[in-house]
């Protein structure tokens, strides 16, 4: 039978007046429902071993398209909905987006759950049910504020089960319940879930002025927010009994796991591989231990299981960013674990006469990384450059001792979400231009390149590219009442906001270029500068600037002369939806972190796999995109990682030399304490970002600076020439098939799992 036919028929069913009268809500609920019946008829593998991915985030997003898309609906529904006039972009605008993550790495995890189904790997996500995920941006006065997020509603993909599991706190036994979501793979018959825990006793009442609420509370605030604040003690603390929270209920699944199959938990390592998403799931080490240990196993085979069980995956090399809890936070929190912990310590440090590689430092912090390393069969980077300096210089010490412990899985992207969902229209012309094989093998994307100097081909790439930006245009309109101009150049820099990856970088060369223009110089065609981000709520540096950025906004586009050359668009509460509609409109990716510091970066895959040209530093995963594209294809620039690495061991970067020494440099820094800006701005967050600037600049936004410029007056000298630029477009997209998280999974299971690939 006919597909739109079944689809209309099951829709209408499931409705209660005509497809034409329903509501988009109605229409959601409709979906959802056909959805959730379509996903029952696929089934879980029955299966000898199975990865329990553990990760504080899952940064999903939306559901419903990337559901019909892997369950083959998509098409079909867009069709029958169309014929009533009716659409699904609309439709989809009902559903509320969980963001359970803050970025990279919680919207990675989100990538590899989805490849895991579509590869037919056996497994299960594992992380708590927040109820409000990352906080929802607001702006006034030029300044972010934070605002609670809900996502949860009476009807949706998460489905509460009737399993619960004790959770041991020092003073209390806290009562999980597990929820799932569902995760059907690609054109698969399979289904894995993400299991979300939470607890019966939170109590979002407890929330005020923003995003205020008693960190105390532990029964009432568990499971409330995704990453409290935890720039205090009280922070913290509740930070460890969130890890703890998940971990314990990921080895109570796991052994329920083991105990329906009948197998000894002696044999755990042949049924299970944990993989811990950075550290915040390390306590599950401890855990194990001691839950093994409640069955009868000695604490030395314990251990001897556990790190055939465990894997590693790091995401930073950012000192601030790696775990270090002070012994006595876990004592008020998991007092339990403390023998075994102190046990691990002992162990080490009878091991290994070195103080770098101690579980528990001479300060009596307990460095979660070193667990993590000491006791897993697998440490992995995430891009090659990172691995290496895993290897070398952070974790050097740890690598001398377990070479081969040490490995690289080079991130990737879900090419349906990030392709066949956010831009259907290239999808298609691809499937007309090089058959449909690409959708299910990513690498076969090379084939575009043999159309290189095809004008047909070329045009269309752009045609696709106009039509992306004026979609993008109409939601600049409709969400943020800005008309932005399609004639644009657009440049885009959308992530976390952090100085390491440098925004401020990128807006003192629009202040470069707004002084030019004052100047009578005006550049070829209008410049479009979008940004999207959010910054910690504790994060003063980051906040100040967004609150430059936002002042450059106000002051450009509010200039008669110059937003005809210059515009500038910062998005306000950045998420996985709006980087879906932006990603596919942009021409230029911005991807300019200080060399070293960004461990891979996700979002320069979805432009390049967008038709966009990266400028960027040799950083992270651009490293590898510049060896895949070729010199001709990519704008890099900056000093590289060793001499950056250097700088650091040295001391020897001085930001006030750069300043003195350099007028272009000076003028640009200076501006931010003009009165121009100082009209629109605040004065005391100004004068602190421009010190800033000038006497310490730990990320080093001045020494690549001048380059920046020069590369990117080349970038947008060189989107003059249409053909050349479209060759560009069509070359990163040709080449970006390695970044399908398909292979990246297909690697881990290869390599660390040995799941379907033993
Ligand atoms: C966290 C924090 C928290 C405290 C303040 C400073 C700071 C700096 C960085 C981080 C990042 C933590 C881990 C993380 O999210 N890493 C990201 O992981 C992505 C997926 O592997 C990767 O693409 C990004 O490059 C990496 O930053």
């Amino acid at each position: 039978m006919n597909l739109n036919y079944v689809v209309e028929k099951e829709l209408s069913n499931l409705l209660t007046v005509s497809i034409e009268e329903a509501s988009n809500e109605q229409i959601y609920h409709a979906l959802l429902k056909y959805v959730q019946q379509q996903t029952k008829k696929c089934t879980t593998k029955a299966a000898q071993k199975k990865i329990y991915y553990i990760s504080s985030e899952f940064l999903i997003g939306k559901m419903l398209s990337n559901n019909l898309i892997n369950l083959g609906l998509y098409k079909a529904v867009n069709n029958v909905l169309a014929a009533y006039n009716r659409s699904l972009s609309a439709i989809e605008e009902v559903e509320p987006e969980p963001s359970l993550g803050n970025g990279g790495l919680g919207r990675l995890a989100a990538c590899f759950l989805d490849s895991i189904a579509s590869l037919d790997i056996p497994g299960v996500g594992v992380s708590l049910n927040y109820h409000y995920g990352l906080f929802r941006q607001k702006f006034s006065n030029n300044l972010q504020s934070e605002q609670p997020n809900p996502w949860m509603e009476e009807q949706s993909w998460l489905r509460k089960t009737d399993t619960c599991y004790d959770v041991k706190f020092a003073n209390f036994t806290a009562k999980s319940r597990l929820c799932e979501i569902d995760i059907v793979g690609y054109d698969s018959v399979r289904v894995n879930k993400l299991c979300l825990f939470d607890i019966e006793t939170v109590n979002e009442n407890i929330v005020k002025d923003g995003i205020q609420f008693d960190k105390t509370d532990i029964e009432k605030n568990l499971t409330l927010f995704l990453y409290p604040d935890d720039s205090d003690e009280a922070g913290h603390l509740l930070r460890i009994f969130q890890q703890y929270f998940m971990v314990s209920n990921a080895v109570s699944l796991i052994f329920d796991d083991m105990k329906a199959n009948g197998w000894d938990l002696r044999d755990l390592a042949q049924h299970a591989v944990v993989q811990i998403n950075d550290t915040h799931p390390t306590l599950v080490i401890p855990e194990l231990i001691r839950r093994l240990m409640e069955n009868g196993i000695k604490i030395d085979e314990a251990i001897e299981i556990v790190k055939k069980v465990v894997a590693y995956t790091n995401h930073t090399i950012l000192a601030e960013a790696l775990e270090k809890w002070p012994h006595r936070y876990l004592e008020k929190v998991v007092p339990h674990l403390m023998d075994i912990i102190d046990y691990l310590d002992r162990d080490i440090k009878a091991k290994y006469p070195n103080q770098g590689v101690d579980v528990i430092d001479d300060s009596g912090r307990v460095h979660m990384a070193h667990i993590a390393i000491h006791y897993s069969f697998s440490v992995n980077g995430v891009a090659a450059l990172h691995t290496e300096i895993l290897k070398n210089s952070e974790l050097k010490h740890f690598s001398q001792i377990y070479p081969s412990r040490f490995n690289n899985k080079t991130n990737g992207i879900t090419f349906r979400r990030w392709l066949l969902e956010t831009n259907p229209e290239l999808a298609s012309y691809l499937e007309g231009l090089i058959g449909p094989e690409f959708k299910r093998n990513a690498m076969h994307l090379k084939q575009l390149l043999v159309h290189h100097t095809d004008n047909n081909v070329l045009n269309k790439l752009m045609e696709i590219k106009a039509v992306k930006k004026k979609q993008f245009i109409d939601f600049a309109r409709n969400n943020f009442g800005v008309e932005l101009n399609p004639e644009a150049i657009f440049d885009v820099q959308i992530k976390r906001i952090h100085e390491y990856k440098r925004q401020q970088m990128n807006a003192l060369y629009i202040v470069h270029k707004y002084l030019e223009v004052k100047a009578g110089n005006y550049p070829k065609r209008p410049l479009t500068f979008i940004f999207g981000g959010k910054a910690a709520p504790a994060y003063i540096i980051a906040k100040d600037i967004i609150h430059m950025i936002l002042c450059l906004q106000e002051l450009i586009n509010n200039d008669p002369v110059v937003s005809k050359h210059l515009q500038v668009l910062f998005v306000e509460n950045y998420n996985v939806t709006v980087a879906e509609k932006l990603i596919p409109a942009a021409d230029v990716s911005e991807q300019i972190s200080l060399a070293s510091k960004e461990a891979s970066g996700t979002g320069n895959m979805k432009f390049m796999l967008n038709g966009a040209v990266t400028l960027g530093t040799m950083d992270g995963a651009n490293v590898e995109i510049a060896g895949l594209v070729g010199p001709r294809n990519i704008y890099t620039f900056g000093k590289d990682s060793d001499v950056i690495i250097d700088l650091y061991a040295t001391g020897g970067y001085k930001s006030s030399e750069y300043y003195n020494n350099n007028e272009i440099i000076k003028r640009a820094v200076d501006f931010i304490v003009s009165p121009e800006m100082l009209k629109v701005g605040t004065e005391s967050k100004l004068r602190e970002l421009h010190h800033e600037l000038i006497s310490k600049d730990w990320f080093m936004t001045l020494i690549d600076f001048v380059e920046y410029v020069k590369a990117k007056d080349q970038v947008f000298i060189d989107y003059e020439q249409r053909e050349r630029w479209a060759k560009m477009c069509l070359v990163n997209i040709g080449s970006s098939g390695f970044f399908s998280s398909d292979r990246t999974i297909a690697e881990y299971d290869r390599d660390i799992w040995k799941i379907n690939q033993q």
